[in-house]
């Protein structure tokens, strides 16, 4: 280190004594490194040098004092402030229109069935009605219609108008229904009216228009009796007793609507 700082003077010597050199060169004279001469007349001032680089900014001085307030800004709307927090709750408002009918609950399901089914049957029974209200005669019994239009035939022939007419051949299922029968024998003027039975299929079996036993008969006293073999059809007479006819011999014919 001792050696570095020893280097470092005498540069600065070297480096010192070249500038004294080169300023005293100007003035022609050599100088000797001997001796230095004695101080000389101080010389006219030069010209001042050029300005030296600006010099680094200083630090901000201290704020100065509150400038006077401005004037007022202009009145210009400002952009719409961001929304404020929702406001109380309002009072109730009127009431709205009544919603669509929600759908039928359990109960008023049952009560739409029973009441679809019962207008179902209501249908049926007015239509029935309709059909006996087309006849000249007509009698209602039960929830059946006898009715007629007076017409004499043949069995085949009558149950034909019949089944046509929407019904079938009439065929009273216990006391009131044959009474019921029997009463429009007065209306028809008639004596025998064509009951829907026959023993086509097999003799002294009467059965009905759907082959089935009967369960209901007002035989007169030793009827059927198949007279002359050829009676396989059913009349019922004015006293309301039955007696086994001809089939084609023509009797009153009254057809039964049912709903
Ligand atoms: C018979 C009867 C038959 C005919 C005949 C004229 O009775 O069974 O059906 O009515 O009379 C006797
Ligand atoms: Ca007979």
């Amino acid at each position: 280190m001792a050696l570095f700082s020893q280097l470092f003077t005498a540069l600065l010597l070297l480096l010192q004594l070249e500038l004294h050199l080169v300023g005293g060169s100007e003035a022609g004279a050599p100088q000797t490194l001997s001796c230095p001469s004695p101080a000389g007349v101080p010389g006219t001032p030069g010209h001042n040098g050029l300005p030296g680089r600006d010099g680094r900014d200083g630090r901000d001085g201290a704020a100065g004092p509150k400038g006077e307030k401005g004037e007022p800004g202009l009145s210009v709307q400002g952009p719409p402030g961001k929304a404020g927090p929702a406001g109380p709750l309002g009072p109730p408002g009127p009431q709205g229109p009544k919603g669509d009918a929600g759908p039928p609950g359990t109960a008023d399901n049952d009560l739409i069935k029973s009441l679809q089914s019962e207008l179902q049957s209501l249908k049926v029974r007015l239509s029935t009605m309709e059909k006996a209200a087309g006849f000249p005669i007509f009698k209602k019994v039960g929830q059946k219609y006898y009715v007629s239009n007076g017409m004499k035939a043949k069995f085949d022939r009558g149950l034909k108008f019949c089944t046509d007419a929407g019904g079938t051949m009439v065929l009273p299922r216990n006391e009131a229904e044959n009474e019921a029968l029997s009463a429009m024998h007065a209306t028809l003027g008639s004596t025998y009216i064509l009951l829907g039975t026959t023993d086509r299929e097999t003799e002294g079996h009467f059965v009905d228009l759907n082959k089935k036993p009967l369960t209901f008969t007002n035989w007169m006293p030793n009827e059927p009796n198949n007279h002359q073999g050829k009676e396989d059809c059913v009349g019922i007479y004015t006293n309301a007793e039955w007696n086994d006819l001809n089939c084609d011999s023509d009797f009153n014919v009254v057809c039964e609507l049912r709903s």
